[in-house]
């Protein structure tokens, strides 16, 4: 274990080498958490070339910490709900959104080759063809009885009823959400019934990959809960002080995102006042800019809002409004975004959604749990949707419009709110679960939820490695 600049020297003497002053001098400055993957690194490279000196110079061009070195930081917001939320009222404004949700899916499912042998619904029931055809609609009902499960779609021209026999479709079946867009490939069965052959969801097609050209970094984080006893004060300033020193990838970070639930809010949940040190909103904003504050000027950030958050509870959600923080809202390099958002980071297309949904979907689908939330984010990204299920506990505005479709294919995928740090990588999309910033909660650990928290996900957006830096070390 390589833990002080002591033990690195050892290290490298041991190993035969020798080390000028002046590299010394560096390695002196790097983070010491970073300082045994930085050394092994190095010794591994020059064994291979068989030169035993480490010089400054090496170090330099082996940390990229040239002064003069140039990172991109440029950043456009693609799409942020906030100046289209309207919240059309009452029945009228859900069938909106779910016509909007209808059309924009089918549209994305245009795309696929067996689009083209669509037929409505309407016309499939008064034809009664005997041949394969393709519906598609919105999931209205999934039932399973006596070992056929039952799906109805709506497709606005009607109403069919599907039935799935086939075992290996069964699960895919049951994998369903109400309210998901899908398509079926069916056949008219002699009594009248349609049976299932296949299921398609709209899911990511293959496509180009956005790169930064060069090798900036940008630090993911969420569920700071701020003004809650459990926030973890101490280690959050520990990793916004991290960005000021002169670790080589500290360095070239130009970015942060915080997804959401960067405070505690007030009256989210019973008695929350009891596990509060800031008792309104202002003060609990106020305990959080305090902070971000030491971000320096040359970072960009951008803060979106979760289900805590001051604004509106349902999705999407407006970003916190200036009313409550203006200092958030004056900072030049700060930047105030809704819930869903989609950013572009050199070029990197980064969706961020704070992730209301997944507890819906892991408490309804089979296979899926708290614990493994980047496979509920897969799933969100093969139905092409952010929220899929009506009526569960992430509550949905009546927009006239669904800003939850996942139009747009990202190069990033990050979602927070479970408290568990998660990654995997889907189709060229790196999907990430931003963990938390607060330690486990009575809630929590009453219904089995533990968090991974103030564990910061580093992404270098040129080649997509991503680090997670553990600040309870
Ligand atoms: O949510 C953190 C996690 O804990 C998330 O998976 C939901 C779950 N949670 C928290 N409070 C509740 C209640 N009251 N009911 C059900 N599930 C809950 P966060 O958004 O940080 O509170
Ligand atoms: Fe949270
Ligand atoms: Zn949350």
């Amino acid at each position: 274990m390589i833990s002080d600049i002591g033990a690195a020297l050892n290290f490298v003497i041991n190993k035969g080498f020798q080390i000028h002053p002046d590299a010394l001098k560096i390695l002196e400055q790097i983070d010491v958490k970073e300082l045994e993957r930085i050394i092994k690194q190095i010794v591994k490279e020059k064994e291979r070339q068989q030169l035993y000196l480490i010089s400054q110079k090496d170090l330099e061009s082996f940390l990229g910490i040239k002064e003069d070195e140039f990172i991109e930081d440029d950043h456009e917001i693609i799409y942020d709900p906030t100046p289209y939320i309207a919240s059309a009222e009452g029945v009228q404004g859900f069938t909106a959104l779910f016509t909007s949700r209808f059309n924009k899916l089918k549209r994305i499912m245009s795309n696929r080759p067996e689009a083209k042998m669509i037929k409505t619904v309407s016309a499939v029931l008064a034809t009664k063809s005997k041949d394969e055809v393709y519906v598609c609609g919105l999931v209205t009902d999934r039932r399973t009885d006596r070992n056929v499960t039952k799906i109805t779609l709506d497709d606005q021209t009607g109403i069919i009823e599907t039935i799935v026999i086939d075992e290996e479709l069964q699960k895919t079946a049951s994998g369903l959400l109400m309210d998901q867009f899908v398509m079926e490939k069916i056949v008219a069965s002699k009594n009248g019934g349609f049976i299932v052959k296949d299921i398609i969801l709209p899911d990511i097609p293959d496509h180009a990959a956005n790169r930064s050209k060069t090798e900036a970094y940008a630090v993911f984080v969420s569920d700071l809960h701020a003004g809650s006893k459990y926030f973890m004060e101490k280690e959050f300033t520990d990793m916004i002080a991290w960005l000021s020193s002169p670790d080589p990838i500290a360095k070239r970070v130009k970015f942060v995102i915080l997804g959401g639930d960067v405070v505690d809010g007030i009256g989210i949940y019973p008695n929350q006042d009891k596990e509060l040190v800031a008792l309104n909103t202002a003060d609990q904003l106020k305990l959080l800019y305090d902070i971000l504050d030491k971000i320096p000027k040359h970072i960009k950030v951008f803060i979106a809002p979760g289900n805590h958050d001051p604004g509106r509870r349902a999705l999407p959600q407006p970003a916190i409004p200036a009313k409550y923080c203006p200092d958030l809202w004056g900072r030049k390099n700060f930047f105030m975004i809704g819930n869903p958002a989609i950013i572009s980071l050199n070029s990197v297309k980064v969706l961020i959604f704070h992730g209301q949904s997944v507890d819906d979907i892991v408490k309804t689908t089979p296979g899926l749990s708290y614990d493994k939330p980047a496979k509920v984010m897969q799933y969100l990204l093969k139905a092409r949707h952010l929220s899929p299920i009506y009526g569960a506990n992430s509550p949905l505005a009546p927009e006239l419009e669904d800003y939850m479709v996942i139009d747009e294919v990202p190069d990033i995928f990050h979602a927070g709110h479970v408290h568990v740090v998660d990654l995997d990588l889907y189709k060229n999309i790196l999907i990430l679960n931003s963990g938390a910033w607060q330690s486990q909660t009575p809630f929590q650990s009453g219904v089995g939820i533990t968090p991974t928290p103030a564990v910061a996900v580093l992404v270098n957006l040129k080649t997509f490695k991503v680090y997670t830096k553990d600040f309870t070390k």
